[in-house]
């Protein structure tokens, strides 16, 4: 599947649940969900090979990661951990995180691109799933 591109986002849900998951407080909660509600992300793909910036207020991560390989990035609360991306089908990733230190709940996200040509994205934390569907700009 072809995840590159500009994408705005569509719809948003359990993202502040999300964050509780993971034991962020009240007050950094609000402020990063106000953030997070007008993300851009930027994709770049070369065949296994992707790149993604999240762009937020607040907050601007960039990932290079090939699937099938693991890699270093941060949770969705900043915590380093080395993550795991696979296919699960041939248009969504799945990928799964181990902390570097400490302890969390389990954390994973995956990304799919739809017939329909949108980007859905989940985060999860624990029982927690956070999907957020984004469109190209
Ligand atoms: C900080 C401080 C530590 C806790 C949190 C933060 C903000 C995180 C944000 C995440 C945005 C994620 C997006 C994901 C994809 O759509 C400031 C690092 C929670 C703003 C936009
Ligand atoms: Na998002």
């Amino acid at each position: 599947a072809d995840f590159s591109g500009m994408w705005k986002m569509k719809t948003s849900e359990n993202f502040e649940e999300l964050l509780k998951a993971l034991g962020v407080n009240v007050f950094v909660r609000k402020i990063a969900v106000a953030a997070a509600s007008r993300p851009a992300i930027e994709i770049t793909q070369q065949g296994e090979s992707l790149s993604i910036q999240t762009s937020t207020s607040i907050r601007t991560t960039h990932v290079s990661f090939t699937v099938g390989q693991s890699f270093i990035e941060d949770t969705v609360d900043g915590r380093p951990c080395t993550s795991t991306p696979r296919w699960e089908t041939n248009s969504k990733i799945s990928c799964e995180q181990t902390l570097q230190k400490g302890e969390g709940p389990k954390t994973a996200w995956t990304r799919e691109v739809t017939n329909d040509g949108e980007l859905i994205l989940t985060m999860s934390a624990g029982d927690v799933v956070c999907t957020r569907v984004y469109q190209r700009e």
